[in-house]
């Protein structure tokens, strides 16, 4: 038994999931990146390639930009581009990660002048926020050694601490660090940000406005991921998921690919949590490249995948899981929730999206507006999201 269908349509109208700027870019492995056809060549034509996916789903209202991978003359104008075509910018990420002086690491570095760079990076990327009105900045860093011994663990940790206190600082009162975490590459001997637990103890630190960034390609196979999202919202801490699959590492492959039941039981958790829904103040994202398959219909498919298993979670009869839950019933408890995550919503919700002036089967009618076939003819020179995202 689960919930019915009508129960959930006014909550999934709720859904927004924000896409990433560097999914239209091409893209690979450190072994070869295959160029597409039509891929964007500027900031502006990322922009219009995502508003095609908010266009056909309804769900990809904001898109996300890396600095300095977006780099243009006016985030004003990038973000009336943006408004023009029925999107808004949103979260703005980091980057440093790519500069020769970063190799030893950014703001855990041990030399006060590259810290300083790092910083000023992130005072830059504030100014972007002031002028698009973002409200998260992200932050994921490449720091971390690959010997023992290389660096001092606990230095690192305090110089992190010192330089994100320093960017802390800056950001304004509506504003919010986010700080990602991944287990390990680049670094594979020790990362600075590993887990939940040094995020969270590290915004913590910080203050209110500071929350942990769950990507849910940076575990460890097997980590219970659910458990996390339980245990950092029940912290109030939080802030975004980075959404993608994962096989083997930090693959970025299309989320709800590789393990749609884990999307399924991690989204349960938000919503028993709390985390669904605009004012949760947690946010969804992903953070894909799409190699080898093109990139607007990946990023339709990746939408719909979150908003398929959001369906799903929020049809658990919550009243009967908690009753069996109570009353000791192992396996009727087990059994009401795989009855929601077994539950096909997609002919529902086609009628859903239908019934609110969407299309029905937003991978066709992508296909079928012409859009692929007019960018692949314009556009001659595409650039690189940045190296494998
Ligand atoms: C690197 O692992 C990474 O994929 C992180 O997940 C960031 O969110 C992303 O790059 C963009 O900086
Ligand atoms: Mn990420
Ligand atoms: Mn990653």
């Amino acid at each position: 038994m689960t919930r019915a269908f009508t129960e959930i349509a006014d909550l999934l109208a709720q859904q927004a999931i924000e896409l990433p700027s560097w999914a239209f870019g091409n893209s690979g492995t450190r072994f070869k990146v295959f160029g597409q056809a039509g891929v964007p060549r500027d900031p502006f034509e990322k922009v219009s390639d995502a508003a095609q996916v908010h266009k056909v789903t309804g769900l990809a209202p904001t898109v996300a930009l890396h600095i300095p991978w977006d780099l243009v003359d006016s985030y004003s104008d990038l973000a009336k581009h943006a408004e023009d075509n029925g999107v808004a910018l949103g979260t703005i990420n980091s980057n440093t990660f790519q500069d020769d002086a970063y190799k030893l690491g950014s703001l855990a570095h041990s030399d006060a002048a590259v810290r300083q760079k790092a910083i000023d990076h992130h005072f830059r990327c504030i100014d972007v926020m002031n002028e698009t009105g973002s409200r998260d900045l992200k932050i994921w860093l490449a720091d971390g050694t690959n010997y023992p011994g290389q660096d001092d663990l606990r230095g690192r940790q305090d110089r992190l601490a010192e330089s994100l206190a320093t960017i802390y600082e800056r950001i304004g009162e509506h504003q919010r660090l986010v700080l990602e975490y991944k287990f390990f590459e680049p670094a594979f001997y020790h990362t600075d940000v590993p887990d939940w637990g040094t995020s969270f103890a590290q915004v913590s630190a910080l203050g209110e406005r500071a929350v942990v960034c769950l990507d849910t390609g940076h575990h460890a196979p097997g980590t219970n991921i659910e458990f996390i999202v339980m245990q950092l919202l029940r912290l109030g801490k939080l802030g975004s998921f980075d959404f993608n699959s994962r096989f083997y590492a930090d693959d970025d492959l299309i989320v709800g690919a590789a393990d749609p039941f884990q999307l399924f039981r991690i989204i349960f958790e938000v919503v028993r949590g709390g985390g669904y829904g605009a004012d949760s103040g947690v946010a969804f994202m992903l953070d894909q490249c799409h190699n080898i398959e093109k990139k607007i219909p990946g990023q339709i498919r990746s939408v719909l995948n979150v908003q398929e298993m959001t369906a799903r979670a929020l049809l658990v009869d919550t009243d009967a899981l908690a009753a069996a839950q109570q009353a000791g019933e192992v396996l009727g408890a087990n059994g009401i929730l795989m009855d929601a995550f077994y539950t096909d919503v997609r002919p529902a919700l086609a009628e859903w999206r239908a019934s609110r002036g969407l299309p029905a089967d937003p991978m066709s009618a992508y296909a079928a507006s012409g859009y692929q076939e007019k960018i692949e003819a314009e556009r001659v020179g595409g650039t690189q999201a940045g190296w494998g995202a």
